[in-house]
């Protein structure tokens, strides 16, 4: 069994000799990937050797090339990669550079954690012996996600990074921030920044912050760098308490609403004929365009319990307009499907529905796609038991193996399976207050998570994933990831 989340497409295991190493010498296209090769690999123990130094005779080489091949069934997915490991050294292939960084993150998950510390003087504190194997991967879905909420209560750029490290350790393509809601606003609008008033605040009360324009930058160009681009989130019409906060003149009586540290949802909404409305959403969606790399923005829709179809139907039309009008692809939350829908735009599935789901193949008909985040599956806020202290249970229980046995073309009845676009994890943070708290709701779950979003169904297997979890949890521990201890696993 070898520790390997998420599993891969052929794992080919040979008797050949494992590879023995102290340190590595890496060879990479580029500077920068060859900095994060090292970065990984040093993380597990094995750092890269220094000229002269006591590692002469222990370090090996990982050469990382690009390289045209088609994947082993003729695959041409943009994310395929090949690992081979022997006794010699390590080499690894792609088409493109986030294949290379996809094959180091399976290496760092086949050297297994040193039981002392990892690295004394440069060099690996005991060789460090990595089975002989090649791999051949490639992900089912190109969106892999974590949904992840910085308004109930706030986390900064500190943890925002360590999650980036988390969900790319996983290989994971998306980390969607919820900026926006009832509680606290978190990013700088430049065109409106009275925003900033509405920053400290969050669930019970406390202080908070926001995240500058730079802050938001140096974010993207940390996930960038590996490969994770950042989904902002500006939710509207409802989830804007915020917003009405700081505006009154968003309201129906022209009054700002009180701050707001609770927990309900619902309650808060714009109103669509209200002139400040509409310049609203230009500035801030134009703004949060402007200084967003990735392809998306997504502008909410969810629970707005206050409104006739025919107004919110209104509020998806224009606020997806401008999205495109920015040049950017919009997403909804499933509530989009309510309004006129646009080929190509996304809505993202989370609440079990039936009465929705002939809206929702409707909407796939007219060429939305899905992001699948059923509650009862990848709600990693929901508790893992009745007694877990953190989180909350509207979508029930969810156990490990809850957010591992599920299949993403089953959820919506009769929507075709070709309009799935892909996987998305969340954690919503009403309960969830420190960096430890919000690891152990999403450590062992992303993992399982991440498993449904990458390798067919055929290569699922529960028993192994069990196992393979396990066997993750000294990394975890290393590198200082809490995690849920579930009774599902044999730690
Ligand atoms: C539903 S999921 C919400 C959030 C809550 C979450 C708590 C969704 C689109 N809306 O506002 O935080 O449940 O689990």
């Amino acid at each position: 069994m070898l520790p390997l989340i998420p599993w891969p497409t052929v794992v080919d295991q040979h008797d050949g000799p494992a590879l023995r190493a102290r340190a590595v010498h890496v060879a990479a296209p580029d500077d920068e990937l060859a900095a994060l090769a090292a970065e990984q690999l040093a993380a597990a123990g094995l750092p890269v050797a220094q000229a002269d130094g006591a590692d002469a005779d222990g370090a090996v080489d990982v050469v990382l090339r690009l390289d045209e091949a088609a994947g082993p069934d003729g695959s041409d997915n943009p994310e395929r990669y090949t690992l081979r490991v022997s006794a010699d050294g390590v080499v690894a292939t792609a088409p493109e550079r986030v294949g290379l960084l996809h094959a180091v993150r399976t290496l760092r998950q086949l050297v297994p954690a040193a039981s002392g510390p990892a690295t004394q003087a440069g060099v690996a504190a005991e060789p460090r012996s990595v089975p002989a194997v090649v791999v051949h991967d490639a992900p089912r879905y190109p969106w892999r996600g974590l949904s992840f909420d910085v308004v109930r209560h706030w986390f900064g750029p500190d943890d925002i990074r360590a999650v980036v490290d988390l969900v790319a350790a996983f290989k994971l393509r998306v980390l969607h921030l919820h900026l926006t809601d009832d509680q606290g606003w978190r990013l700088e609008i430049p065109s409106r920044p009275e925003l900033e008033k509405a920053s400290d605040n969050q669930v019970g009360g406390g202080t908070a912050g926001f995240l500058t324009v730079d802050d938001y930058r140096e974010l993207q160009d940390y996930a960038a760098a590996r490969f994770v681009t950042i989904v902002p989130e500006f939710d509207m019409p409802g989830h804007v308490n915020a917003a009405t906060h700081v505006y009154g003149g968003l309201t129906k009586d022209g009054l700002a609403t009180d701050s707001y540290d609770g927990i309900e949802v619902g309650f808060s909404r714009l109103w669509f004929d209200n002139p400040a409305t509409e310049p609203f959403l230009r500035d801030v969606i134009g703004d949060v365009a402007a200084m967003t790399r990735g392809e998306w923005v997504h502008v909410g829709g969810d629970e707005v319990h206050t409104m006739e179809l025919e107004e919110f139907a209104k509020f998806v039309e224009l606020a997806g307009r401008i999205v495109r009008e920015a040049g950017k692809t919009p997403i909804f939350w499933q509530e989009g499907a309510r309004g006129p829908v646009e080929p190509g735009t996304l809505l993202q599935y989370w609440e079990p529905k039936g009465e929705e789901f002939g809206r929702f193949v409707g909407a796939a008909r007219a060429g939305a796609r899905f992001v699948m985040s059923p509650g009862n599956h990848a709600y990693l806020d929901m508790k893992y038991t009745p007694e877990h202290p953190l989180g909350l249970h509207w979508a029930g229980y969810v156990e490990l193996r809850d957010s591992y046995e599920w299949e993403p073309t089953k959820v919506i009845d009769g929507l075709p399976a070709d309009a799935v676009e892909g996987v998305e994890a969340a954690v919503w943070t009403e309960t969830i207050s420190t960096r430890d708290e919000l690891f152990s709701m999403l450590l062992p779950r992303l993992g399982a998570v991440a498993e449904v979003a990458w390798t067919t169904p055929e290569r699922k297997d529960w028993d192994g994933f069990r196992a393979r979890t396990a066997a993750q949890a000294p990394a975890w521990r290393a590198v200082g990831w809490e995690f849920h201890p579930t009774p599902q696993v044999d730690w």
